[in-house]
């Protein structure tokens, strides 16, 4: 039996409300991959619906478990970013990828910081600075067309746009450093969503149906079923593809059970067919 791959997560804990690490554990796990965590802030739910939130910032306990990590000779096949608790923490993580990037491995940064054209209440406009720093270190970006715009430092000029827009877009992510570029919420067609990918100047589209309403934490749903495709040796198109289609599956199980939306999606439901898709 090939050796087992192993990813670290580096996303906050909302303990309830199902993104972040509550999300990405379960699913890079179920992708075969040991998934190791590094909390960046633990809170009593995420920020998008919850009133009275608990936030503890973590950012003082990253040295010291990188430290630690080192002592061990640990190598990880990816490293995978989200939301950070403190924008001290975009350093923080820039020199852990530094420290366990290897010539083969994958680094994957979700600059989770916005959507529909707003961040996200906890950060302030520098935040979008650091986040281009940090994809400026990555291999592979996941953001969408709101983190797009803050990382460009442009305005954000809403979902319907042209596909030449699109790969205007793309093309400018890419020149800030990652090879690859994963652009979620991408519509050419009322009726479909779906995302658009860049792989090294090669551009690939994929969609499905759109369910309509917002759903909370599918960027997570979507980066970890991403990597978990990709460490299970898909190329970027088929890791996308897979992707768009396990969260589309994901929102319909979620309206079908009628759930709050605020809770997240239920991913748990569709794990069989993502694992089937991943031919497991
Ligand atoms: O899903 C992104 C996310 C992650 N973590 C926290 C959030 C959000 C989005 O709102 O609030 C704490």
């Amino acid at each position: 039996m090939e050796k087992q791959k192993r990813a670290l997560a580096i996303h906050d804990i909302s303990c309830v409300g199902r993104c972040s690490l509550t999300v990405a554990l379960p699913i890079i796990s179920a992708a075969g991959v040991d998934c190791g965590v590094l909390p960046t802030s633990i809170l009593s739910t995420h920020t998008g619906g919850f009133q009275g939130f608990t936030f503890r910032d973590l950012t003082e306990d990253i040295v010291p478990i990188a430290e630690h990590w080192k002592t061990l000779d640990l190598k990880f096949d990816a490293l995978y970013s989200g939301f950070l608790g403190s924008f001290e923490q975009i350093d923080l993580v820039a020199k852990l990828f530094e420290d366990f990037k290897t010539p083969d491995n994958i680094i994957l940064v979700d600059p989770v910081m916005a959507d529909n054209g707003v961040l996200y209440s906890i950060y302030s406009p520098e935040m979008a600075k650091g986040m281009a720093k940090l994809c400026a270190k990555a291999d592979i970006i996941v953001p969408n067309l709101t983190e797009a715009a803050f990382v460009l430092d442009e305005p954000y000029k809403g979902e319907s746009l042209t596909r030449e827009e699109v790969e205007a877009l793309l093309a400018k992510l890419s020149a800030l450093g990652p090879k690859k570029v994963v652009l979620t919420g991408i519509s050419f067609n009322e009726g479909r969503l779906g995302a658009a990918c860049w792989d090294d100047g090669k551009m690939h589209y994929c969609d499905c149906e759109r369910v309509e309403g917002y759903f909370h934490g599918t960027g997570d749903v979507f980066g970890s079923a991403l990597l978990g495709g990709l460490l299970n040796g898909m190329t970027l198109e088929e890791a996308t593809r897979l992707a768009v289609n396990y969260t589309h599956k994901c929102i319909t199980l979620t309206v079908e059970a009628e759930q709050e939306k605020r809770y997240g999606v239920c991913f748990e439901r569709a794990l069989p067919y993502y694992l089937k898709e991943l031919g497991k």
